[in-house]
């Protein structure tokens, strides 16, 4: 039986997301933040070396890092659901969507927060190289979405589930306005009504409404 050890508002809910939608039995470990330090408890750090969320395990199988355990659950357990097969001419929309979102939408998002803890002033040159960063990327995403009902195209996919967090629960970290992007208002308005998604957040974090405006 996999177990998806989620940290609340967290990169995990990417997996309880996944779980409801491919529909495979799991068993939800629920961990609060420290309420100091807002990292993880103890008790999640202990389940990987790397002490970050998610991680699954699956009988032997200890596993983190998003993107590997999307992948892992849809390939051990998916039978090719959610993900685009390499002789389909979305392929490579799926690939870049899907390794976008933590090979660069998190990381910029995450300088910008950095940046606000470390209170630097405006017009310091750095808040001003990660404002355009963020913009850049933001102005891909709403471009993306003008062209396509979803990351990969027609079809809702994993590479959805790997974008939503930078998009929502991130901007309980950074804010990010998203008036001047109506197709990213949108599409969230889309993955809202999804059941999937609205099961999972309620299981992962029955506390927080989701941040789809
Ligand atoms: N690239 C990693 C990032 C993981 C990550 O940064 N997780 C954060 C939550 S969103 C975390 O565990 N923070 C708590 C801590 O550092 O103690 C992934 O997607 O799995």
């Amino acid at each position: 039986m996999i177990t998806v050890h989620h940290l609340g508002v967290s990169q995990s809910e990417r997996v309880v997301w996944l779980c409801e939608e491919i529909e495979i039995p799991y068993v939800l470990k629920r961990y609060d933040r420290d309420p100091t330090t807002r990292l993880a408890p103890a008790e999640y750090k202990a389940l990987h070396p790397m002490g970050i969320a998610p991680v699954i395990t699956d009988g032997d199988v200890v596993l983190a890092e998003s993107g590997a355990i999307l992948e892992y659950l849809m390939a051990r357990y998916g039978v090719g659901r959610l993900s685009v097969e390499p002789k389909q001419p979305n392929f490579p929309d799926y690939l870049f969507w899907f390794h976008f979102a933590n090979g660069t939408l998190m990381p910029s998002e995450m300088g910008s927060m950095i940046a606000n803890y470390l209170k630097l002033k405006e017009g310091n040159p750095i808040i001003a190289m990660l404002n355009a960063r963020s913009e850049r990327a933001f102005s891909l995403v709403e471009n993306r979405l003008k062209d396509a009902a979803y990351f990969a195209g027609n079809d809702f996919t994993a590479a959805d589930i790997m974008m939503l967090f930078p998009l929502t629960t991130m901007r309980a970290f950074v804010q990010k306005d998203l008036a001047a992007f109506p197709n990213i208002k949108a599409y969230l308005k889309r993955i809202g009504a999804r059941l999937a998604y609205q099961r999972a957040m309620q299981k992962g974090d029955p506390g927080m409404s989701p941040k789809l405006d």
